[in-house]
């Protein structure tokens, strides 16, 4: 065979044959040859001459069966995709370290919280709920919030979400929900989407979903990124210390970036402009040694606080308000390291409530009983082997020995005749394989619950449970005013979308439990009248306000972490560029360069490239706007449709401007974008940005 480069093409790889029917051959494999580890091989291990063409018969001829290279390739390629997950299917993850700051050992014999300082490698995998593993990254959905650590005592898996409570109080009803809210059964749309009628109409059907109604209504449903959300484990847990004593406990992340969200009509956006925008967050951070970290707390009580609480802690749509249990630091994990392969750790990992370590251990909540079944279950469906927890990501980092053998795509090797227990082959000098340990074992917590019913079997829910409004009506009141409107206002939006007027009709007549004026809104938002109230199982109460429920109140948004566009053009004055972007990059922030054109461009006192051109760098991708601008150029971008909505949507999503004299004259003052504490000179921009200026909002969009 001819090594021939001086194909028509130009370029190293030959496709084409000659006159005689000769093959050409990739020139760069001559180089790989040199390096073993270069050289493209089958999954045999076999050198592979030519991948380019397959075996023929004759150069024109018929490809032969015969070629082991192009069927081993084309079976393997055939086969790349495994089931998504039902749920959660869309994920970005990454590796990371969990440091145990203040240590509990009073409460947990758990390794991981026994002394300050102690590191336990972690492997954290955020996700979306409905949509498909392709879906866009900002819908309003929940937030999975999943952490494998990889204790010295073997792996805990805390699988919780952004948002502290769930839609329903027993397994038995989640096929039912994620049914409803998946792509409706006959037409296959919405994608990702809670705005259409089955998810509303069951919903409306299930007076226990109102609180995580609230929850999912609100702006925290369309975080601003990954890095910027708490996480819950949402059930009741135990502790139990060494001596065997148990108290309640619930698991809180919180960011050290702040929560910070979107607003609707910025998060539709960003889904068009870039459909990966929380992926690429996260990951960027990561690669650029920005690591986004999270504070652990937990929220500790024994049976007696239980027992005293207007509700039930074993309800998984209830909360305990931080006011009322300050939550207790235990750690910080810090995310460092991203993936090397997205399928094999990303997608393979598998994260099973069920996995817990001495030292923790589950509540009587029937939500959390039946997640113990589901996860296994659906893993072996997933990744096809009961042998998944060997695959590197899911595979414990202490040492693991059990009798349990073979089985699909079995990748251990173990020796001797031990598979059997108890045996007694170490009296004959063979390896008698591990043993059972007493004393540092694995011990269920076998106290019963006070509360329990005595055990008896029935199909019934604690009495409390049957209070499905009082925490929705805490959560709302707790809301600051435009956090409240944000509330009503999506409400309104995913009705105006639910085609059966009966369901919004029986929304409506479940909100006036919750709150009057939030019903009212609806309605108005609507233009429907508010129907009669529905008959609450059980009358809610009024609970003392929880600012910590309330983004505005509990968090505020500083540069570190957050991405700021300066917007500039031929000709622009560069030191008024440079002194924004070191200003941004000073404070932890990223400033990125837009410019109508991305080459190197000639500026007042040098030459600038930018990062993104402007029609593909909207603001929404921002957290605040820039921009270095000289006459002509701004008369010309005057013109220019993605100019004009690149200030329109920063000015509409209250976001902070920053302008030079060109721009103002020339842009803003033609958009009607007036100056406000957040419409400013640059010279005031780095004091000023990133903050959202909410009192701009009325101004801009008509709200519920
Ligand atoms: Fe899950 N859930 N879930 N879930 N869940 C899954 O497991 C399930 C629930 C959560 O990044 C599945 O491996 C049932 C609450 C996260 O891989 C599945 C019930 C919470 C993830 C499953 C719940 C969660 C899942 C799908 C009601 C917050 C993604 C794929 C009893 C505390 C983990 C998989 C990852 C994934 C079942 C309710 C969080 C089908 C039956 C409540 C973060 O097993």
């Amino acid at each position: 065979m001819a090594n021939t480069p001086d194909h028509p093409g130009g370029d190293d790889f030959t496709f084409t044959t000659g006159e005689g029917g000769e093959t050409h051959q990739q020139v760069a494999n001559d180089a790989g040859d040199a390096r073993p580890e270069s050289r493209l091989t089958t999954n045999q291990g076999i050198r592979v001459s030519d991948n380019q063409n397959s075996l023929k018969a004759g150069a024109r001829g018929p490809t032969l069966l015969e070629d082991f290279v192009l069927r081993e390739k084309i079976f393997h390629f055939d086969h790349e995709r495994i089931p998504e997950r039902i749920v959660h299917a869309r994920g970005s993850a990454a590796h990371g370290v969990f440091e145990c700051t203040d240590p509990i050992p009073e409460l947990s014999k758990a390794s991981l919280f026994a002394e300050k300082g102690k590191e336990t490698p972690v492997f954290t995998r955020f996700s979306t709920v409905a949509g498909g593993a392709g879906s866009v990254d900002t819908p309003r959905d929940v937030r999975g919030f999943a952490v494998k650590f990889y204790t010295d005592e073997g792996n805990w898996d805390l699988v919780g979400n952004n948002i502290p409570v769930f839609f329903i109080q027993d397994s038995i009803k989640f096929p039912d929900l994620i049914h409803s809210v998946k792509m409706e059964a006959d037409r296959g749309f919405p994608q990702a989407a809670s705005a259409h009628d089955t998810f509303w109409d069951f919903i409306s059907l299930m007076p226990e979903s109102m609180h995580m109604i609230m929850w999912a209504m609100s702006d925290r449903a369309i975080p601003r990124s990954l890095r910027m959300i708490e996480g819950f484990g949402i059930h009741t847990f135990r502790l139990v210390n060494a001596e065997g004593k148990d108290t309640f406990c619930k698991f809180i992340w919180k960011p050290q970036l702040g929560v910070q969200s979107t607003l609707w009509d910025e998060a539709v956006k960003i889904a068009g402009a870039d459909p990966d925008y929380h992926r690429r967050d996260l990951f960027e951070a990561i690669d650029t040694g920005a690591f986004p970290a999270w504070d652990l707390f937990v929220q500790t009580f024994d049976e007696d606080f239980a027992s005293k609480q207007p509700y039930d802690v074993l309800d998984p749509t209830k909360l305990i308000p931080e006011e009322v249990i300050a939550p207790r630091k235990v750690g910080t994990m810090t995310l460092n390291r991203n993936p090397d392969n997205f399928f094999a750790e990303t997608e393979q990992s598998a994260y099973c409530p069920g996995n817990i370590v001495p030292g923790i251990d589950f509540s009587n909540d029937p939500l959390l009983q039946g997640r113990l079944f589901s996860y296994l279950d659906t893993q072996l469906k997933r990744l096809g082997s009961t042998n998944f927890h060997q695959l590197p990501i899911n595979a414990p980092k202490c040492p693991m020995h059990n009798f349990q053998r073979d089985g699909h795509m079995q990748t251990a090797v173990p020796k001797g005749r031990a598979n059997y227990e108890p045996n007694s082959l170490s009296d004959n000098g063979e390896d008698g394989g591990p043993r059972e340990c007493p004393e540092t074992g694995f011990t269920t917590f076998t106290a019963n619950d006070e509360r329990n019913d005595g055990g008896m079997k029935v199909r019934e829910r604690g009495e409390l449970f049957a209070d499905h409004y009082s925490q929705a009506r805490l959560f709302f009141r707790s809301q600051t005013e435009i956090e409240q409107a944000h509330l009503a206002s999506a409400i309104v939006f995913e009705l105006s979308k639910v085609m059966i007027e009966a369901v919004r009709i029986r929304v409506m007549a479940r909100l006036r439990n919750i709150d009057e004026t939030l019903a009212k809104r609806v309605a108005d938002g609507l233009a429907m009248d508010l129907p009669v109230k529905a008959k609450a199982a059980r009358e809610p109460i009024d609970m003392d306000d929880s600012p910590a429920l309330s983004i505005q109140q509990s968090y505020d948004i500083p540069m570190k972490g957050r991405k700021v566009a300066i917007l500039f053009d031929e000709g622009s004055d560069k030191s008024s560029i440079d002194t924004l972007k070191s200003g941004i990059e000073k404070d932890g922030g990223t400033a990125f360069l837009v410019a109508p054109k991305v080459g190197a461009l000639k500026l007042k006192g040098g030459t600038l490239a930018a990062d993104g051109q402007l029609a593909g760098s909207p603001s929404v991708l921002f957290d605040a706007v820039a921009c270095a601008m000289m006459p002509d150029n701004a008369k010309k971008l005057a013109k220019d449709s993605a100019a004009q909505g690149w200030f329109m949507d920063a000015y509409a999503h209250c976001k902070t401007i920053g302008y030079c004299p060109a721009t103002k004259e020339f842009i803003l003052d033609k958009l009607g974008i007036e100056p406000d504490a957040g419409v400013i000179p640059n010279a005031d921009f780095l004091g000023v940005a990133p903050a959202r200026h909410w009192d701009r909002e009325p101004k801009v969009r008509m709200l519920a």
